[in-house]
């Protein structure tokens, strides 16, 4: 009797537990954990540990051997997977890669993917070494640009009370490869480097360690002089450089495996070596000479535009570049991978290929600060995929994404925001996955509810809708190469006719997309900034010359007339108004697409995702109407009179005020407000 009390109350939870776990809070990794696989392992360690949990709880085949074993093939991440006559067996030179072959091969499972049915070996090795998340997270739990809640990190309760988030989050990075994490926003508190902080850093580390995550800082240029009252935070100073020193050994004490410090610095008003006369390459060699000792790095950020005279989508370069061939070896540059700041579309940086003698990364921002927040769908994979074209993996060891995480139930905000965060990791792994394959994977093991055996019914809208959505984006707010049209501040809705006075030029919209009664874009031929001759000549030509610049280039590098014929034969004005409106029913397409899915998915993520794309559909329409309202008075020419005609007036428009901050906006509470 006693027993079938505990059975009912054990179906009771467990059922209540499936029920619980469709809010989106485990992520990709959901299958069933009651597999009892038999896993046998070489060697005993934390790491291993978990990879025999993971498999012995969810892998439903044939035993598994976790061999640790030098293989030339392998790089210390790598794996290999193959068949035995007694089994399954996973080889690595490390633990690590012990964990990613178990979550590679569980994965497999969930997808029900054909290699696991033939007998041909499987190996992977990493593209990048470093595959690095960043949090633009602030000590009080704010996040900077971020959208899904509150900061994970509760310092408060930190080092003795240790969230269950922390090793979840652990897992799921694991899952798809990455490896580090840099705990704090670039515009860094010098308060994260004292002693009381450092413990606390210390307890996250230790939760991170055994899942192959490192943990890194950004740290503040003028730490010693805040945290210990240095006169000054000079990088060729004697007791500057013993207070770092000091401080990194401290640091290594608690965290043997720390991994290295992130620096923003000299950029929006935040300290550097600048300030002292000195270069950004003396600045960074000291901090990396204070982190060779015990292998750490730094990754110094090139994120700089002074409020000087030189194009914006410049100074990057002429800051940088200059100084290839100066930095230590433990240096990583970290660039953008515009020239500008994330906007839905850039061209690549042209730092990327012009520093020979630099290492340099990749900085990609997870996080949609200019895509619509967590309230638009925009899958950034294909924004990525773009990226890889032009700058191979090849050419670089490490790769950081600005994270896109928060204390809301389903971590991201909107429920396809985790897309991107999934996709990261796997781009970061292989950048030669297609996006078409990433979100595959990503639908497939996240977001069909349980029980749903067929999904042929929906699944390639689905996967249509994802691949299509940043592009929608780009259409609805700033296509043909616009840049920067946002609303001062929260860089959510249009405001291209913002004007703040006494403002930098560089922050106001009109900067971008300079507008007048000939035309609009912004000159960067040789003609105008000449910002096309940083990049390599084939490119520049192609750049330069209105004839051959790829129209999604089009008004990033050229000031084109509104009557300029373009490839379809229409005036740049017409193709203007048609782009825009091409995105407004883009949105209204997936508004359909969606709801054809609801037999498919948990009832609260649909209706989640539904009203998120009312906002989305709302918001498309309101980009279009602000832009072409407000651009019809330098064209004076009228919107095409097949698409939709605008709904909104242009001084009504002017008017609205979101009421968000620059730096918080809790994902759900952003529902058009003030309008
Ligand atoms: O994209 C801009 C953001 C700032 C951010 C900055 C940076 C962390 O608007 O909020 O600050 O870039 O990347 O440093």
């Amino acid at each position: 009797m006693k027993h079938k009390i505990y059975l009912l109350i054990g179906l009771l939870l467990s059922s209540f537990s499936i029920l619980q776990a469709e809010d989106g809070s485990r992520l990709w990794l959901r299958q069933p954990q009651n597999a009892h696989a038999q896993v046998t392992a070489n060697k005993q360690s934390p790491t291993i540990g978990l990879a025999t949990r993971e498999l012995q709880q969810a892998w439903q085949g044939a035993p598994v051997t976790l061999e640790l074993k030098k293989d030339k093939q392998l790089d210390k991440d790598g794996f290999r997977i193959r068949h035995t006559s007694d089994g399954l067996t996973i080889t690595s030179p490390d633990e690590i890669g012990l964990l990613y072959g178990t979550y590679h091969l569980l994965r497999l499972q969930a997808l029900q993917s054909n290699d696991l049915k033939t007998d041909n070996e499987i190996i992977e090795n990493p593209a990048y070494q470093l595959r690095i998340l960043n949090h633009w997270d602030n000590m009080d739990r704010t996040i900077e640009r971020g959208y899904a809640g509150k900061s994970l990190w509760n310092w408060d309760e930190l080092p003795n009370t240790l969230s269950d988030r922390y090793e979840a989050y652990a897992r799921a990075n694991a899952s798809i490869g990455i490896n580090g994490t840099v705990l704090n926003n670039v515009n860094a508190s010098p308060q994260i480097l004292s002693a009381e902080y450092l413990q606390k850093v210390k307890a996250l580390a230790d939760v991170f360690r055994p899942y192959g995550i490192r943990v890194y800082l950004s740290v503040n240029f003028a730490s010693p002089m805040v945290l210990d009252s240095l006169p000054t935070a000079d990088p060729l100073d004697k007791e500057v450089i013993r207070w770092w020193k000091n401080k990194t050994k401290e640091i290594y004490k608690l965290i043997p495996d720390f991994g290295g410090f992130l620096v923003k610095a000299n950029s929006e008003g935040q300290p550097g070596p600048c300030d002292f006369g000195r270069t950004h390459a003396e600045g960074a060699n000291m901090l990396a000479d204070a982190l060779k000792p015990y292998k750490g790095i730094v990754m110094w950020r090139a994120f700089v535009y002074s409020p000087s005279d030189a194009d914006r989508a410049k100074q990057a370069y002429l800051e940088f570049q200059p100084l290839d061939g100066q930095f230590r070896p433990n240096v990583i540059v970290q660039v953008k991978n515009g020239p500008v700041d994330f906007q839905p579309r850039e061209p690549y940086s042209p730092l990327f290929g012009s520093m020979k003698h630099t290492s340099l990364m990749a900085e990609f921002q997870i996080t949609q600060e200019y895509l619509g927040h967590s309230n638009h769908i925009a899958y950034l994979a294909p924004m990525w995929e773009e990226f890889f074209q032009f700058v191979p993996a090849t050419s670089q060891k490490a790769i950081a994404g600005v994270s896109n995480i928060g204390t809301d139930a389903n971590w991201c905000g909107h429920p396809f925001a985790q897309a991107n965060w999934y996709a990261f990791g796997r781009l970061a792994w292989n950048p030669q996955l297609g996006s078409d394959e990433i979100a595959d994977e990503w639908l497939k093991q996240t977001i069909y509810k349980e029980g749903v055996t067929d999904i042929s019914p929906i699944h390639t809208d689905l996967k249509k809708m994802m691949l299509e959505s940043r592009e929608a984006v780009v259409d609805y707010m700033m296509p043909l190469g616009l840049h920067h049209l946002f609303a001062w501040g929260h860089h959510y809705g249009p405001e291209p006719w913002c004007k703040v006075p006494g403002a930098r030029p560089d922050w106001l919209p009109s900067y971008y997309h300079k507008a007048d009664a000939q035309g609009i874009g912004f000159d960067r031929s040789s003609t105008g900034s000449n910002a096309v001759a940083q990049y390599p000549d084939s490119l520049a030509r192609l750049y330069n010359n209105l004839a051959t610049c790829p129209e999604e280039y089009l008004l990033w590098f050229h000031h084109v007339p509104w009557r300029h014929t373009m490839k379809s034969g229409r005036t740049l004005w017409d193709e203007l108004c048609r782009h825009y409106d091409a995105g407004v029913q883009q949105v209204k397409k997936f508004q359909k697409t969606w709801d054809k899915a609801e037999a498919f998915v948990d009832a609260d993520c649909f209706k989640d995702v539904q009203s998120r794309l009312k906002i989305q559909a709302r918001d498309a329409v309101w980009w279009k109407d602000a832009c072409l309202l407000y651009f019809q008075q330098f064209s004076q020419m009228p919107i095409p009179y097949d698409i939709e005609r605008p709904i909104h007036e242009l001084d009504d428009l002017e008017k609205v005020q979101l009421g968000i901050s620059n730096y918080e906006c809790p994902s759900g509470e952003l529902l058009n407000r003030n309008r």
